[in-house]
């Protein structure tokens, strides 16, 4: 029988709950889907759990990678937790034991750890196995750009019929337990927040970038989003098509007019969202306020206030650095006023990004909230131009 490659087994670990069509859950509740990735967690016990994928994998010609976002207590001495391919009773792994990244092998009965390295957390953010043409490689990455090869040497076993696993442990009592992070097992990451660019100047909403789920209410014209209530309490927007990765990134967009900022229950803002929708980061004019704010676990708070006033507040940007999130204006897209920074609050790596208006409550009329410029930089050259 010809097994599929190993990396048509994908999986995101986004939606919180482990697919039993892929995976085989031996480590009971010590294992879970949650938080949009997998988190593993020992107990003091010499003891191991992990999850093992259902069906069995061709390595040949192929590859299976994860990303290691965090591997856990590295202070425990004995904890492991690694990326292992089972082949029979023979197996290979990389990943973490101790403070060290690790290749091991146990083939026939010998057991060899071939390779290692003080680990590094922000180098040793990915780990991948692949085979070429006869020859293995244990390889790590910071970014799944660029690899760098730990070890490699002549395929150790057939590699043709392989179950592969995620696993922790201890190979001793430890004083505590910890719990291990992966996520986007053979899935790369998303591209960064500020590639999704528009200009919105063709007067056709991109349908490849955009959906659309504010029907006639939303459109592009005049080069700008416009987006239009009614007086109903209702709300109408656009989404993006793809998730995006606001770390080390940046989401930012020119405001062109807010719309009627006497209606009191009147709001426009540019957010991003996860994908169950539960947990939100949001910039926006809610009646004649301008508010950062953030939605975690479906509860909204407003975290800054000012009055808007539409002489400063024509660009809004919402960025992350080094695990902090920030909100910020400008007057010329050039330079910024931070508005409020805080802890990340939300996950940032898997973003929809989100343009809405709406009233919470009925009103007198309805207005059009204008945007324009989705992460494109003015440079001095075009304003001298327009
Ligand atoms: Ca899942
Ligand atoms: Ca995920
Ligand atoms: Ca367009
Ligand atoms: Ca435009």
């Amino acid at each position: 029988m010809v097994n599929p490659k190993s990396w048509t087994l994908t999986d995101n670990f986004n939606d919180n709950s482990i697919d039993i069509t892929k995976w085989n859950n031996w480590g009971g509740v010590q294992v879970v889907e949650t938080n949009q990735d997998l988190e593993l967690t020992t107990t003091t016990a010499a003891s191991y759990w992990g999850i093992t994928s259902v069906n069995q994998y061709d390595l040949t010609n192929s590859y299976v990678f994860v990303k290691m976002v965090d591997p856990g207590n590295t202070s425990l001495t004995s904890h492991f937790c690694t990326l292992k391919l089972d082949i029979g009773s023979d197996y290979t792994e990389i990943g973490i034991n101790g403070d060290y990244l690790v290749v091991n092998k146990y083939v026939s009965g010998i057991w060899t750890q071939t390779a290692s390295a003080i680990y590094n957390s922000s180098v040793h953010k990915w780990i991948r196995i692949r085979e070429s043409y006869g020859t293995v490689y244990w390889d790590y990455s910071a970014n799944t750009q660029t690899w760098t090869n730990l070890w490699s040497e002549a395929d150790p076993v057939i590699l043709t019929s392989i179950y592969i696993t995620l696993i922790v442990g201890n190979n001793s009592i430890e004083a505590s337990g910890t719990t291990s992070k992966f996520d986007n097992f053979n899935v790369y990451p998303n591209p960064k927040t500020e590639t999704l660019i528009d200009s919105f100047n063709d007067n056709s909403l991109d349908l490849g970038k955009w959906n659309n789920w504010g029907g006639i209410q939303v459109v592009e014209t005049n080069q700008e989003l416009e987006l239009t209530t009614t007086t109903a309490a209702s709300y109408f927007g656009i989404n993006s098509i793809n998730q995006y990765d606001l770390t080390s990134s940046y989401v930012l967009v020119r405001l062109i007019d807010p719309g009627n900022t006497s209606l009191a229950s009147h709001d426009c803002e540019l957010q991003c969202s996860d994908i169950g929708g539960n947990n939100k980061i949001h910039f926006q004019v809610y009646a004649d306020w301008l508010v950062a704010a953030h939605t975690i676990s479906s509860v909204y708070t407003g975290l800054a206030y000012i009055t808007y006033d539409p002489a400063i507040h024509k660009w809004l940007r919402m960025r992350e650095n080094s695990g902090n999130t920030y909100w910020d204006y400008s007057i010329d897209s050039l330079t910024w006023t931070n508005f409020w920074v805080e802890a990340d609050p939300i996950i940032l790596t898997e973003l929809t990004v989100y343009f809405i208006v709406g009233n919470s409550s009925i009103e007198v009329s309805g207005t059009t909230s204008k945007f324009d410029d989705l992460n494109i930089i003015y440079t001095p050259l075009q304003w001298i131009g327009s």
